[in-house]
């Protein structure tokens, strides 16, 4: 008990220590976000700060207005209940309010929705794809194309994630606008990855699309959000976040490879099969 009450401690606070790399990860009993490290995780954070208010201050006025009534209206001090059922007044007001209140919270809402349905000025594109049970990485512009697999636990290295470590991390440059494509191979998995305040959903046959520009270095991690059977916990995201300079390297350091797959070899060429002779129809007898 004083082991979780601990860790709980740990995990609502983590947010104030300042870590050497910028990228956050999850922690035991966390609460609350990770640190965001994009804009659009930015522009959620802060629509979530501003629900909170909302949502506190209704909930303060609901708890003084009940409060105030049992105290007010109790049997000693109001022994003769009023039987007035309607009021027509209170009734549109409590119907309107909430109506306004919605109002309010839809617009910054939509506007974050549409701020993070696409870029329009991609830098890089990086394809997800989802399969039973790892994700395969695309790089279009760049002929890179590779699978990324769970590390299991009996093969980690100290200082490793449980759960979060892959054998190929997905390496991204900080400050572009990088689309992402989402897409699956066999069920609906869900490329998530909380710091950048992604979750897309990967279905096959469709193509979804999101994207991310990434503030600070370090390694970032998710995990699949759709369940989608029994290695669904086992084929997390690792993102390595670096700067351009480190990308330009790493994608030259992964190019040759790349174009060095052997071409497929030309089909052997077609010869005309024999045509055979028509063979006269059988008489009818
Ligand atoms: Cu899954």
């Amino acid at each position: 008990m004083l082991q979780k009450i601990r860790l709980l401690v740990q995990g609502s606070l983590s947010f104030l220590l300042v870590t050497p790399l910028w990228a956050d990860k999850p922690h035991p009993w966390q609460f609350g976000f990770q640190k965001s490290a994009s804009s659009v995780m930015d522009k959620i954070t802060s629509l979530h700060n501003i629900l909170l208010i909302i949502i506190f201050s209704i909930a303060a006025l609901v708890a003084f207005l009940l409060l105030f009534t049992i105290y007010r209206f109790r049997a000693s001090k109001n022994p003769k209940p009023s039987t007035t059922s309607h009021n027509t007044m209170i009734e549109i007001i409590w119907t309107l309010i909430p109506v306004m209140i919605l109002g309010v919270i839809a617009v910054p809402s939509f506007k974050l929705l549409h701020y993070m349905d696409k870029t329009n000025h991609a830098e890089l594109t990086l394809k997800a794809i989802g399969h039973q049970w790892f994700w395969e990485y695309d790089y279009p512009e760049h002929n890179i194309n590779f699978n990324s697999y769970i590390v299991p636990a009996d093969q980690l290295k100290k200082g490793d994630l449980r759960l979060l470590e892959t054998d190929q991390a997905v390496v991204l440059p900080i400050d572009t606008n990088i689309k992402i494509l989402v897409t699956s191979t066999d069920v609906i998995h869900s490329w998530a990855l909380p710091a950048y305040g992604i979750k897309q959903d990967a279905i096959p046959g469709r193509l979804r699309e999101t994207w991310v520009r990434i503030h600070n270095t370090g390694t970032y991690y998710g995990q699949c959000s759709e369940l989608c059977g029994q290695g669904h916990g086992f084929m997390p995201i690792k993102v390595q976040a670096v700067s351009k300079s480190d990308f330009q390297n790493w994608l030259a350091s992964h190019k040759p490879k790349a174009e060095a797959k052997p071409t497929p070899a030309a089909p052997p060429p077609v010869t005309p099969a024999p045509t055979a002779k028509p063979q006269p129809a059988p008489e009818k007898k």
